[in-house]
C-alpha cells in the first residue's frame, strides 16, 4: 500500500516522513484498549522503570520496554508488513529495540526538550529510527512533535543533561531554526511518522482537554554497535534524572 522507494527517498532527504492511515481504526482501538488494560492490570507488577509518571505522581507519562513486558505489542511491532519497510530505512535486518508510549495526557502532559534520539540510543552507525503512531488526534495545540527536517544529516550534536524525568538528555544549545519553520507533525488517529535517530525534535506540554497518545516502535539495523562515548554521556544524564 505504501510506496517504499518514495518513503526511503523522503526519509533520506528529510529525516522524517508522515504516513497517513498507517493503522486502521480497528488497529487504533485495539492498541488503545491494550494500553489501557496493561496500565490497569499489569503495570503495578512490573519494575519501576517500566514507566515514567507525570508530575502529579499518578498519571502515566510514558510506558517503556513494552517489547519485554507485553506480547501483544512485541508481536505487533514485528509484523512483516511493518518490518519490510523498516528494513529499507535502517539498511539492514531490523531489530526491535523498544516499544514505548508518550501519553501526553490532557492538561498535565509535560513537554519533551529539543533532542536527538541517538543521545539515548547511542548507536553507530546511526541506522536507527522510531515509528510514531498516533492513537489520538495530534494537533498544533495538544503537544505535536515538531521536527527540523534535514537535521539528521548534522551527526550527533553536543548534549546537556535536561533534568526532565523520562527525557534526561537534550541538545546543549537550542537549534537556530525558528519554530515556525519546523515541521509540525499533526496527525489523525492511525497516521504515523517515521523519524531518524539524529533528527532534532521536541514537543510542547499539553495544555488542552484532549489527550495526545502516541505509540512508538523503535528499530535499529542489526549491524549497529553501541558507541562508548555516547553511552557514557547518556549514563551520566540518566543517573542524574532517572526515568522513575
Ligand atoms: O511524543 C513526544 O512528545 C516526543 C517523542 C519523542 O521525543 C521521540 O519519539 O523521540
Amino acid at each position: 500500500m505504501f510506496d517504499h522507494e518514495q518513503i526511503l527517498s523522503d526519509y533520506q532527504q528529510n529525516g522524517v516522513v508522515r504516513l497517513r492511515r498507517f493503522f486502521s481504526a480497528a488497529q487504533v482501538e485495539n492498541a488503545r484498549s491494550e494500553i489501557e488494560r496493561y496500565i490497569r492490570d499489569d503495570l503495578a507488577s512490573k519494575p519501576a522503570d517500566a514507566r515514567t509518571l507525570e508530575a502529579n505522581g499518578e498519571t502515566v507519562r510514558n510506558l517503556w520496554r513494552l517489547e519485554l513486558h507485553n506480547a501483544f505489542f512485541r508481536d505487533l511491532a514485528q509484523q512483516l508488513q511493518i518490518t519490510q519497510l523498516i528494513k529499507k530505512l535502517v539498511g539492514g535486518e531490523p531489530v526491535l529495540q523498544g516499544v514505548e508510549t508518550f501519553n501526553k495526557p490532557a492538561r498535565i502532559g509535560s513537554g519533551v526538550p529539543y533532542h536527538q534520539d541517538n543521545a539515548y540510543f547511542c548507536q553507530s552507525p546511526p541506522d536507527m529510527l522510531t515509528l510514531w503512531i498516533a492513537l489520538d488526534p495530534v494537533t498544533l495545540e495538544n503537544g505535536v512533535v515538531t521536527f527540523i527536517k534535514g537535521s539528521h544529516r548534522e551527526g550527533e550534536l553536543p548534549t546537556k543533561m535536561s533534568g526532565v524525568t523520562g527525557n534526561s538528555i537534550g541538545l546543549a544549545e537550542p537549534p537556530a531554526t525558528p519554530l515556525e519553520e519546523q515541521f509540525h507533525a499533526t496527525l489523525q488517529p492511525g497516521d504515523a511518522t517515521i523519524h531518524h535517530c539524529n533528527i532534532i525534535h521536541h514537543s510542547a506540554p499539553n495544555q488542552t482537554d484532549q489527550s495526545r497518545l502516541g505509540l512508538l516502535f523503535v528499530y535499529r539495523g542489526a549491524h549497529t554497535k553501541t558507541d562508548p562515548d555516547l553511552q557514557a554521556a547518556y549514563a551520566e544524564a540518566v543517573a542524574a534524572t532517572p526515568p522513575a
